[in-house]
Formats: C-alpha cells, structure tokens, sequence
C-alpha cells in the first residue's frame, strides 16, 4: 500500500512537473511558436514551381463526331495543345496558314504543338475540310 502510494506520488509529482515545463516551455515558446509560422513562408520557393508550371501548360482538343472539340481555343502562349483522335476515321490537325501539319491522325493517334507566338491559327481538317477550328494565342 504504502509503495502504491508513493507511486501515486510520484507519478502525480511528475505530472505537475511535466506541466510547470510546459507551462514554462509556453510561455517561451511564445516566441518559438512566432517562429513557427517561418518555416510556411520557407516553403514559398515550393509555390514557385507551380508558378513555373503555366510555361509547361497543356490543353487538350478532343476530336470526335468529325469536329475538334472545343473547336475555339484562347490560350497563352508557351502552351501546347494536344488533339486525340477518338473517331474511327482518321482525321489531320492542318493549319490554314501551313504553319503546323499533324499529319494523317488514325484513332487512338495523339498529337501536339506547342503555340509560342502570339497569334490566330485557323486549322481544318485536311480529309475533311468542313471540320475547322481556331487557336488564339495571347502574350
Ligand atoms: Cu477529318
């Protein structure tokens, strides 16, 4: 009996221990918790890879239906768009002006252009000159 009791008094002792150190240990902390806040603006150098990020921008264009969806695109420039074809027929991502050619697209069949002068670029199909779309590319 008399060892539980000494247990109980110690045990409670280092209990208020304990929380006297904290206490003192908040109370200094204090200041170490205001310097807690400094390890988040540490990690802006992490928020500046997203910020990187828009240069490496990709945007998709679905072709399907026999039509480039969105057929209408404004985009920034350093973006690439890619276009899938998702038709059993195959399809061409043609620029009017001849500055991209994609080629014959099969189904399934991706491809991408990166846009890195600002700019209208009408496109057509090349097999199907019904299906057009546009990209604009701002500054
Ligand atoms: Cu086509």
């Amino acid at each position: 009996m008399r060892l539980l009791l000494f247990a109980l008094f110690i045990s409670s002792a280092l209990l208020f221990g304990c929380a006297g150190n904290a206490g003192n240990a908040s109370a200094q902390g204090g200041v170490s918790v205001q310097t807690a806040p400094a390890p988040p603006s540490g990690n802006l150098p992490a928020k500046t890879s997203p910020a990187s990020a828009p240069a490496a921008n990709t945007v998709a264009v679905q072709i399907s239906g026999f039509a480039f969806n969105p057929a209408n695109l404004s985009v920034a420039k350093g973006t690439t768009i890619t276009w899938t074809n998702q038709d059993s027929a195959p399809h061409t991502v043609t620029s009017t002006s001849g500055a991209f050619d994609s080629g014959t697209l099969q189904n399934g069949a991706s491809w991408g252009h990166t846009f890195d002068a600002p700019g209208t670029y009408d496109y057509h199909c090349s097999i199907h000159s019904s299906m057009k779309g546009q990209i604009i590319v701002t500054g």
